[in-house]
């Protein structure tokens, strides 16, 4: 590299394989980059270096990553983030199988995962909605209720300090959430369109959005499932961190609290200290991640 080639870092607003809207560290507008050879793939919240102003060179490794894999296909959804939101509603009704998944998916992240029920003002449905959570509440994940139409504010603070990945089923609230919380998301979803092209790309790429200096969120495509293809029934009860204190206690180390005899994590279920319903849901993800 000639020295009139000076390099410069930003962050991945919008990526879509090897095209992606950069934001420059340091401020300016987005730049419309794309990687420098096929074997750079980048995807929302990736540090890339760009040279040019609009090649990206290299893509720094990634703290983390959001990932779903059907085994024949692995799609990227969100690198280098501190939490996952997921956006459950009162209506329509949302898959609670999609939410174990993906608190697998942010627990293998690393990352903290806040469960948000949105549409609270639906009264009729209130109720249904929470008890299809209870189990949830009750292995421990934290479910925060809102309705985004009329105030999005119990959730802003829980975004403050984080880079959070917004995910859930498409009916959900998503995109009233995001214009609550950013203020001109509807420019900016503007800018990014503009970038892609007509429609181009538009529901199949995730975006993210600063909140404050210290707060981002990124925005994700509706989900209908998320394969946890390649985790081991191991791998996949990490996400299950109730079944933990019990499973020191099954017959067998390597437990898989499937049909096993004498597992402590299956007497726990019926015992009541586990939630039923989870240990069915961990089968099912076993059964096919
Ligand atoms: N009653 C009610 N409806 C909401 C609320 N938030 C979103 N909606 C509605 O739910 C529908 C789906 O919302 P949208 O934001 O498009 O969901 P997305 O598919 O997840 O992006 C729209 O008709 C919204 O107006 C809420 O807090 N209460
Ligand atoms: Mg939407
Ligand atoms: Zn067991």
């Amino acid at each position: 590299m000639s020295s009139s080639e000076r390099s410069a870092w930003g962050t991945v607003v919008a990526g879509f394989g090897r095209t992606a809207l950069v934001r420059p560290d340091g401020g300016g507008a987005p730049v419309a980059a794309r990687t420098a050879n096929r074997r750079i793939q980048v995807v929302a919240g990736d540090r890339v270096e760009l040279r040019a102003p609009d090649v990206i060179a290299s893509v720094a490794p990634r703290r983390n990553v959001l990932a779903r894999s059907s085994g024949a296909r692995t799609k990227l959804i969100a690198a280098n983030f501190s939490q996952v939101v997921l956006l459950a509603a009162c209506e329509p009704a949302f898959s609670d199988e999609l939410l174990a998944r993906v608190l697998v998916a942010a627990r293998r992240a690393g990352a903290c995962a806040l469960v948000v029920l949105n549409k609270v003002d639906l009264v009729e449905t209130l109720a249904q909605a929470r008890a299809r959570l209870a189990p949830f509440r009750a292995a421990g994940i934290e479910v925060l209720e809102i309705a985004a139409r009329r105030d999005a504010g119990p959730l802003r603070a829980r975004l403050s300090g984080h880079r959070s990945v917004l995910v859930g089923e498409s009916g959900m609230g998503k995109s009233t959430l995001v214009r609550a919380l950013v203020p001109d998301a509807e420019v900016r979803i503007g800018e990014i369109s503009r970038f892609l092209g007509t429609g181009r790309h538009t529901t199949t790429a995730a975006r993210l959005y600063a909140l404050d200096a210290r707060s981002e969120i990124v925005d994700t495509p509706g989900l209908s499932e998320f394969g946890l293809a390649g985790l081991s029934a191991h791998e996949i009860a990490e996400g299950f961190p109730e079944f933990a204190p019990h499973a020191a206690r099954c017959r067998y180390r390597d437990c898989r609290h499937l049909a096993e005899p004498d597992c402590a994590v299956q007497a726990a279920a019926q015992a009541g200290l586990v939630p039923l319903r989870r240990l069915e849901l961990y089968r099912r993800i076993v059964a096919a991640p």
